[in-house]
């Protein structure tokens, strides 16, 4: 297996940061060593079949975003990026896995959602994946199912509390399900949102003639999602369920799960970059010759954005820093506007929820240290390292040392990053959420496995790169 040594950077991890050369053999760090080490009488930069000069640059552990939607069928079409395009485009990004959402629909056995899943990602993917699996149908035999997905490699479970008549459970369903979390340790993960009361704000705004893209926010009160999120802190609460709140975006949201940490629950919570970085009155604001107001539709998500005015940013930055939020994944959940979210031109309620993040992640978190946010390693933490302990990866990901796969990004601190269409952008969509962002950094190598799949501005890896990785339950309950 070729040999490689990584030399003169600076090596950081979530517990601190060190002048250091790492030695990759074949798939697996096997060394990090003090600089210009010699080793057994040799001068280890001639021993090897490569170097990488990363002088002046970090070396961090890939990336790891635990939430992604590759080809989900939702809202009358599907996610534009297949595991092809999406995985690559990550890998632009310096993100080496994924956990993709594998989704049992109303009426599916869970087992059959799950080889769909892979059906539609083996032999596609730039990188590692793994998946969660969405329960779009709590019943006696999903919840048997349910028993049997740490054999496959499953740790974690979905549920919606929103979306009636496609992925919504109700409260009974919740409490079965988190019955066999709590059993199993499967960790449940919750989209926490009042569908059915948000359903019927929806309503009453479009029959008053408030269609546009804006009020798809307006329906999605912070409220909604408080609720939600009280709701299933308690069913986790009563069941002994570890519980997981996907996307938070409301600041109350989070108090919910600070205060349910601080009862000392197995509570623990997601943001993503554009709860972080975008709101509700941008969306209000957006117009072009194009789209006229419809052009807000390129950010309808769900959750959805937060007004900047209420301080929600500004408090997901601050949760980020005190550990009430544990980490940034995307929801990415790209849709083209032509042909996907037009749809919804007319009806807020028809337009695709989701936003496309996967390659700018990693870019994105990196301007939270630039702007004195957050630490560098607790950069690497919260985009890497924990989302491989929350998901049962630690030790093969989200850490540089000897045993770990070699999933390894070069970032250079004196680089730049311009996000855009016809920029920096490899995943298939027809606009950027994050058109104009200027980032001070940039991948420069990415590493998956120990093949260099990221190389100075060139993807040069392979689709079939990726392989499935069977995952543990999570590090943070044994
Ligand atoms: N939210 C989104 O924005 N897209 C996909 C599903 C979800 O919950
Ligand atoms: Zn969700
Ligand atoms: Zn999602």
């Amino acid at each position: 297996m070729p040999t490689t040594l990584i030399t003169g950077g600076t090596v950081v991890t979530s517990t601190g940061r060190s002048e250091a050369d790492v030695l990759v053999d074949g798939e697996t760090i096997v060394a990090v060593l003090a600089p210009g080490s010699v080793l057994l009488g040799n001068d280890l930069s001639t021993a090897v079949d490569a170097v990488i000069d990363a002088t002046g640059k970090y070396v961090i552990p890939g990336g790891v975003d635990a939430h992604t939607h590759m080809e989900l069928p939702f809202g009358g079409t599907a996610a534009s990026d297949t595991f092809e395009t999406g995985t690559r485009a990550a890998a632009w990004g310096g993100t080496t896995t994924i956990i993709d959402f594998a989704v049992q629909t109303y009426g599916q056995k869970v087992m059959d959602g799950l080889a769909a899943w892979h059906q539609k990602a083996e032999g596609n993917c730039a990188i590692d994946y793994g998946f969660h699996q969405i329960i779009g149908d709590v019943n006696d035999d999903s919840l048997q199912a349910m028993r049997g997905l740490l054999d496959e490699g499953v740790s974690s479970f979905k549920l919606f509390m929103a979306y009636p008549g496609v992925f919504y459970s109700d409260d009974a369903q919740i409490l079965k399900a988190m019955q066999v979390s709590a059993d199993t340790g499967l960790m449940t993960m919750m989209h926490a949102e009042n569908g059915p009361a948000i359903d019927v704000l929806a309503q009453q705004l479009v029959e008053a003639g408030k269609t546009d893209p804006y009020y798809h926010g307006m329906a999605r009160a912070w409220q909604m999602e408080e609720e939600a999120t009280h709701r299933a802190i308690m069913l986790s609460n009563l069941t002994g369920a570890p519980l997981y709140v996907v996307h938070v975006s409301a600041k109350q949201a989070v108090e919910q799960l600070a205060w349910a940490r601080d009862n000392g629950q197995n509570v623990f919570g997601e943001t993503c970059p554009q709860y972080l970085y975008l709101s509700l009155e941008e969306q209000l604001g957006a117009s072009s010759d194009e789209w006229g107001a419809f052009e807000g539709a390129k950010w309808v998500c769900s959750t959805p954005l937060r007004s900047k005015a209420e301080g929600h940013q500004h408090h997901m930055w601050q949760s980020l820093r005190t550990n009430d939020i544990q980490m940034v994944s995307t929801d990415h959940c790209p849709f083209c506007m032509k042909g996907q979210k037009d749809l919804g031109l007319g009806d807020f309620r028809k337009i695709p929820n989701g936003i496309g993040s996967v390659e700018h992640r990693m870019d994105l978190l990196y301007q939270g240290v630039v702007d004195g946010q957050i630490s560098l390693e607790r950069w690497v933490e919260i985009t890497s390292t924990t989302p491989a302990r929350m998901f049962g990866l630690y030790g093969r990901k989200g850490v540089i040392q000897p045993g770990a796969d070699a999933d390894i990004v070069i970032y250079d601190p004196e680089g730049h990053t311009s996000i855009g269409v016809g920029k920096t952008h490899h995943m298939n969509m027809d606009y950027s959420a994050w058109e104009g962002f200027e980032i001070d950094g940039h991948v420069d190598t990415v590493m998956s496995r120990g093949k260099v799949v990221v190389d100075d501005n060139q993807y040069v890896g392979a689709k079939g790169d990726g392989r499935y990785l069977k995952r543990g339950l999570s590090q943070y309950l044994i």
